[in-house]
């Protein structure tokens, strides 16, 4: 497939991002700008423009009409730019203090101009700096309960609903999930990265079909279980962090998907970057997966109780029945994430820079083992205790 441009398409580079900025009149004149194209993500340009004279800055972010981390022979579309301006447009209605400010977007020109958030630092930079952002879990929790609650089925009349689905449908992204996370690193597939070391854990995996079978049923519920408007790939890499603050970026992924799947990324996420440390040092991560577990299930259910439509809402055991689903699931995609971050095509800072190596290795073997058990595991596991209890064990902690 070749990489397609509209007409009205060009990459944008470092001046014509300035040109841009100011023929959008956000800025006076450009003899006071700088501009640094700053993106180190897999997929997107981000240009880091800057008032010298006013100290003021902002960001522009630009699709390709490729994925960057592969290169142009892996075409994607630059629709992204528009589901995730829309996405954060949308969350920015629940929890405007928790997503970046968009200013501006162009779907032609496959561009969002958004607020500039460069006084915080990517949350998986800073964890694996040793930083804790004692804030993380409880932001997190609550612009899941409510960005989850407030654009499903439980909030909104049937055909809104239904509109946005439309609205946000988003097939060549959520290949990249299906194939990625929930596909690839399940079979020998060529897309796998991973150490000859870990061979043997690796294919002990891929014999295991009691794990397949459950990977099959998550695969199938994200392709199938439209509950609500997800962020679609809410790894610590797309979310900036302080002590104080905290700003969820970075939705191009997101659609119509199970309640689950974004709360069970940034577990995995979370515990990641657990394995990245020793002994108490990893107590704070197993604090933030109980707060970000306890915070959701409290804003989603205060949402619930307020402004739930759905005639069943009140009749006893619904809610309680709903986030018990929402649990199981949740830790199921944690288990796919853990692995598929482990071997898959997409590594994570957190694993990739442990040292010594056969440190590295072994810790990667850790991944692999709780994520597998994760997957299989997840209906005997009740609370998000029994969840830190059984990686614990597995860890031998
Ligand atoms: C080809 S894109 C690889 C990964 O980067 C994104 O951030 C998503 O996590 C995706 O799976
Ligand atoms: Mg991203």
């Amino acid at each position: 497939m070749a990489v397609t441009k509209t007409p009205l398409y060009e990459t944008l580079n470092e001046s014509s991002a300035v040109a841009l900025a100011v023929k959008l009149g956000l800025f006076q004149s450009k003899s006071t700008l700088t501009c640094q194209e700053i993106g180190d993500g897999n997929l997107n340009y981000v240009f880091h423009i800057y008032d010298q004279e006013n100290d003021r800055a902002l960001i522009i972010k630009q699709a390709v009409p490729y994925a960057k981390v592969v290169g142009e022979s892996w075409p994607l579309t630059i629709d992204r730019a528009r589901i995730e301006s829309s996405a954060l447009i949308r969350q920015g209605e629940h929890v405007p203090h928790l997503v970046p400010r968009v200013y501006y977007s162009d779907t032609a020109l496959a561009v969002t101009v958004m607020e500039d958030l460069s006084h915080l630092k990517i949350a998986r930079k800073g964890l694996l700096e040793g930083e804790n952002y004692p804030n993380l879990s409880r932001d997190v929790g609550e612009f899941l309960g409510k960005t989850l609650f407030y654009s499903s089925d439980y909030a909104l009349e049937p055909k809104v609903k239904k509109q946005l689905v439309k609205q946000f449908t988003n097939p060549e992204l959520c290949d990249i999930t299906e194939r990625l996370v929930f596909t690839d690193p399940f079979f020998d597939h060529d897309t796998n990265e991973f150490e000859e070391e870990l061979r043997p854990y690796v294919e002990k995996l891929w014999k295991n079909d009691k794990v397949k079978v459950e990977a099959a049923k998550l695969k199938k519920s994200f392709l199938t279980s439209a509950e609500t408007l997800i962020h679609g790939d809410l790894h610590t890499g797309s979310i900036f962090a302080s002590e104080l603050e905290t700003k969820v970026i970075d939705p191009e992924f997101a659609f119509y998907g199970p309640i689950g799947f974004d709360v069970g990324q940034f577990i995995a996420n979370l515990l990641l970057n657990a394995l990245s440390r020793d002994g108490a040092d990893r107590d704070p991560l197993y604090e933030h997966v109980k707060q970000v577990w306890n915070t959701f299930q409290t804003t989603f259910s205060e949402a619930w109780e307020k402004h739930s439509l759905d005639v069943y809402a009140k009749i006893e055991g619904y809610l309680a029945d709903t986030l018990s689903h929402i649990f199981e699931e949740a830790i199921g995609f944690a288990g796919c994430e853990l692995i598929r971050r482990t071997i898959g095509l997409a590594h994570v800072a957190d694993l990739d820079t442990i040292v010594p190596f056969d440190k590295r290795i072994e810790r990667k073997r850790l991944a692999l083992e709780t994520g597998a058990a994760f997957i299989e595991k997840r209906s005997q596991l009740k609370t998000i205790r029994d969840v830190i209890k059984c990686f614990k064990l597995l860890v031998k902690e």
